[in-house]
């Protein structure tokens, strides 16, 4: 089988290596050097150009190398009947959720409201409270905000999360749909946005969703940046509705540098880097699918591109 490599963000000779490591008999081929485009049964891509995918006659299957599908879905040239495939990369699953209790414990201890009163020189004593008193609120219980959920939970936070269909998940409360959205919001303080960006979920925190949070709330998006409205949670952010935003993922990346994110004093911004994809963890999936394509078997994590994720 031959799979063709294209990432800009990814060190190709690592990813290959990972790759014939379990499977010897690959024949990795990394974009542009391709040879005979006819022989590409498989490719494995991050933010490819548009259009690239429609070269290659006998594709078979689409592997994205992340869990966010909403890039590669935006391709017009997408070829037809070609299975696309996402990675669930148990070490992404870990660093997402280290991300999402680091920053839930900074709001919970009150670590912004500390790094601001040191730069006044203010000794402001703020009395550490029970964390079975805060409330969060994932929004997305897939893969990552399933398993957030599950560290939070095991860190005595009294967590709820919204999806599109109802989940089980032990100690976690379960809202749905949009009938459960408003429920959701009014019962957290601590908003965690695992979301991926579908034409559903664009824009979904603006002014009326952010008003609908407790005042003082506190935000984290690491889903995508589409989910908010930038000018409603800046203005959310100026009259204290909401207290603090920590942001990982933006409308445009690199954040422009004019941007008001930058130098507002209730936002943190890290660079789209709360998780990543690695080889050593993410190459056995990619393998297991070659061989169920091979197989004529059901492929993993397929995604269901009429839904966006
Ligand atoms: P999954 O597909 O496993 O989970 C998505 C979740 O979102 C599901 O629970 C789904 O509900 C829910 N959902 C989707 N649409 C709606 C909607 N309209 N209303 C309510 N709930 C909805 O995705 P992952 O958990 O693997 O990843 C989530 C996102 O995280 C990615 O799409 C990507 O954008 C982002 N990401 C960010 C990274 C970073 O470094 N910042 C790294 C990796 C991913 P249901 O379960 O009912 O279908
Ligand atoms: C992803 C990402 O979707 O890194 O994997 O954002």
């Amino acid at each position: 089988m031959a799979l063709m490599f294209f990432s800009e963000y990814d060190d190709p000779r690592e990813w290959k290596e990972h790759l014939v490591a379990l499977m010897p008999d690959l024949d990795v081929r990394i974009w542009p050097d391709l040879g005979r485009l006819e022989d590409i049964d498989c490719a494995l891509v991050w933010k490819h150009k548009p259009g690239d995918l429609k070269r290659y006659p006998n594709l078979k299957m689409i592997v994205n190398l992340g869990a966010g599908v909403d890039y590669i879905l935006t391709d017009p040239d997408l070829p037809r009947g070609v299975p696309i495939v996402r990675l669930v990369d148990p070490y992404l699953t870990k660093q997402m959720s280290d991300y999402i209790v680091l920053t839930v414990l900074a709001y919970h201890r009150r670590f912004p409201e500390f790094a601001r009163a040191q730069r006044e020189r203010r000794w402001q004593y703020i009395h550490p409270v029970d964390p079975a008193r805060t409330r969060v609120g994932v929004m997305g219980l897939g893969v990552l905000g399933g398993d957030a959920a599950r560290r939070l939970r095991e860190l005595d936070f009294q967590v709820a999360g919204w999806s599109r269909t109802p989940k089980a998940i032990d100690g976690v409360a379960s809202f749905h749909g949009a009938d459960g959205l408003m429920p959701f919001l009014d019962r957290t303080d601590i908003l965690v946005c695992l979301l991926p960006r579908t034409r559903d979920t664009d824009d979904l925190l603006d002014a009326r969703t952010l008003r609908a949070l407790p005042q003082g709330a506190r935000v984290v998006n690491a889903g995508r940046g589409h989910l908010i409205v930038d000018g409603d949670l800046i203005a959310a952010l100026d009259d204290g509705q909401i207290a603090h935003a920590t942001l990982d993922v933006f409308r445009t990346e690199p954040l422009p540098a004019d941007h008001p994110y930058w130098r507002h004093e209730r936002v943190t911004i890290t660079p789209h880097c709360a998780s990543v994809t690695l080889p050593r963890t993410a190459a056995p999936q990619i393998i297991d699918n070659l061989r169920r394509l091979r197989d004529g078997r059901k492929l993993l994590n397929r995604v269901d591109p009429a839904a966006g994720y």
